[in-house]
């Protein structure tokens, strides 16, 4: 694979994203080698996944592709979009998924790691949600990824400052299930994994596909659902919209008129 390395031993699969070259920004090549990734472990009966960056990576992920945005003013961020699959992907498979974190994680990666099922994470990881800064909406079920990850307040502080927050506060905020220094974030990761390798594999997926019906579970009218649509698309037709990709193309900070 061109972008990730993996590995199975003791029933548990390793993906280690390995693009540092474009700090391991989740293009659609990459995304599906992870999807690929976790169906051949699916099929080889792993019983616990982790998802890392290489051993010391400065960024763990840059976040959405910036250059895969499509420029025509139409919803990037769709049911067929690369980072919305891998998304679904990490709930449907059925055994735990643990992020391993070093590094900044920006943007939609750090919806790929609040996606997994626990988070392990040096004191020195920072988290950047980026929507605000690059003028791109969300959309619901990554939003609700973020409510069932974090709290409000704190997926608010992340949406609307864009600003990276330490992975030692939100280790406070129980967000992360661990801090553990980079020395010793490999052995912990595995060890946790090969505990939950020694459990019974059926009584920890079906627990997983509960917990992930019962956290979705948000009855919407089709109105709010409309509304919602609505919303987005007014962000993705404005002026604001391109503006974020072209200053994040010209490397130079936005020019944002609210329109
Ligand atoms: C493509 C990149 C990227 C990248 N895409 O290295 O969640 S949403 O709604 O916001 C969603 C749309 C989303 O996730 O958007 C992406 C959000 N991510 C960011 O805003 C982070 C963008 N990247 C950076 O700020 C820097 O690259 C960091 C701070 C991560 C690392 O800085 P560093 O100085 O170490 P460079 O900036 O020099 O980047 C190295 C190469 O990776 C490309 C970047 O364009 C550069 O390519 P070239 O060497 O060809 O110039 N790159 C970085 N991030 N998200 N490409």
């Amino acid at each position: 694979m061109a972008f990730i390395q993996t590995s199975i031993a003791e029933h548990i699969g390793t993906i280690t994203l390995a693009y540092q070259s474009k700090r391991n920004a989740l293009s659609e090549a990459l995304i599906t080698e992870v999807s690929e990734a976790l169906r051949a472990f699916q099929a080889q009966s792993v019983r616990a996944a982790i998802l890392r960056a290489e051993p010391g990576a400065k960024v763990w992920s840059a976040g959405h592709s910036v250059d895969e945005l499509p420029k025509g003013g139409h919803d990037p961020l769709g049911w067929q979009d690369p980072l919305r699959m891998l998304i679904r992907d990490i709930e449907a498979f059925s055994a735990p998924v643990i992020a391993m974190v070093e590094g900044g994680v920006w943007g939609g990666a750090c919806e790929l790691v609040f996606a997994c099922d626990m988070i392990i994470a040096t004191p020195n990881a920072t988290f950047a949600a980026t929507p605000a800064k690059l003028g791109v909406p969300y959309n619901a079920s990554g939003l609700l990824t973020f409510l069932n990850a974090t709290t409000p307040h704190i997926a608010k502080e992340l949406l609307f400052t864009g600003q990276p927050m330490s992975a030692a506060r939100l280790e406070r905020q129980g967000i992360i299930n661990h801090l553990v220094e980079a020395e010793q974030i490999e052995a912990f990761s595995r060890d946790m994994a090969r505990g939950i390798a020694l459990n019974s594999p059926l009584a920890i997926s079906v627990m997983k596909e509960q917990l992930r019906i019962l956290s979705a579970a948000q009855p919407l009218s089709p109105n709010d659902f409309e509304r919602i649509q609505g919303l987005r698309r007014v962000v993705y037709s404005s002026r604001d919209y391109s503006e974020g990709i072209r200053a994040f193309t010209e490397k130079r900070k936005p020019v944002y008129l609210g329109e």
